[in-house]
């Protein structure tokens, strides 16, 4: 049975993350893995970063209702996208991430209401993640302890691998201990979509969406869009259409 919304917020308030199962079909899974082989050609890192402006196909996700309305459920109405990469991990390259956290916005002591997140992440997988592709690892409750998770990949009391089929996204707390493991299966790739959802309140120091079409998408695209991408400082109306204008897309 699905849960409602109240219920995925107190889990994520608890434990840090949750899984929304099918946030993708599996024809939108197909199409954004062509374009990520696209937009892929010639990088050798792990991350592939600004992908809205090198395919349209990534800009419906930043308003992706089943994402979407959790994420203002848990940061309120005024989020802003901090970036928005890929991945394309190719058989045998492995390329794993040792234990971190997105925020290191820490204050000492920690307040009471602290499960209030700087960011969350939305990491969307294009290939069913097994042991062997490499899971997402998270230590579930640690955006509660206040502390930086130890460096590398060593094994965590209570850590979790989270598995996932094609088109599930993972969502997790900035503060969220978290790795992925190396993908190690001997031919298959592992694709992921991460969109990382900042406070209006907490700018970044880098403009991660300079490009061309995000330029034009914060001038005049959809009102949550332009939103998203920085449009407004400070106090702003939401309009009472900015959910009709969502529809086209
Ligand atoms: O690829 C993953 O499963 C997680 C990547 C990661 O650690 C991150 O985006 O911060």
């Amino acid at each position: 049975m699905s849960m409602t919304l109240e219920e995925q917020v107190e889990q994520f308030k608890r434990d840090g993350y949750f899984v929304v199962k099918r946030a993708l079909s599996p024809e939108q899974v197909s199409t954004l893995i062509d374009r990520v082989i696209a937009i892929s050609e010639g990088f050798t890192t792990r991350e592939i970063p600004d992908i809205i402006d090198r395919d349209e196909a990534f800009v419906p996700l930043l308003v992706n209702p089943p994402v979407f309305h959790l994420m203002r459920a848990l940061m309120g109405p005024k989020v802003q996208m901090e970036s928005v990469n890929a991945t394309r991990i190719k058989p045998g390259k492995g390329m794993p991430v040792g234990w971190h956290m997105d925020s290191h916005v820490y204050p000492d002591p920690l307040p009471p209401y602290w499960y209030f997140p700087v960011s969350i992440n939305c990491a969307y997988y294009l290939d069913e993640i097994t042991l062997e592709k490499g899971p997402l690892v998270v230590v579930p409750g640690s955006h509660l302890s206040g502390k930086n998770p130890p460096d590398g990949l060593s094994e965590i009391e209570g850590q979790i691998d989270v598995m996932a089929e094609a088109g599930d996204a993972v969502i997790f707390h900035g503060a969220l201990w978290h790795a992925a493991k190396p993908n190690v299966h001997p031919t298959e790739e592992r694709r992921a979509l991460y969109y990382n959802y900042l406070q209006s309140f907490c700018k970044n120091r880098v403009d991660n969406f300079a490009g061309e079409r995000s330029r034009q998408l914060r001038e005049s695209g959809p009102f949550y869009i332009q939103q998203l991408l920085g449009k407004f400082d400070g106090w702003h109306e939401i309009p009472a259409d900015a959910e009709e204008q969502l529809a086209n897309l």
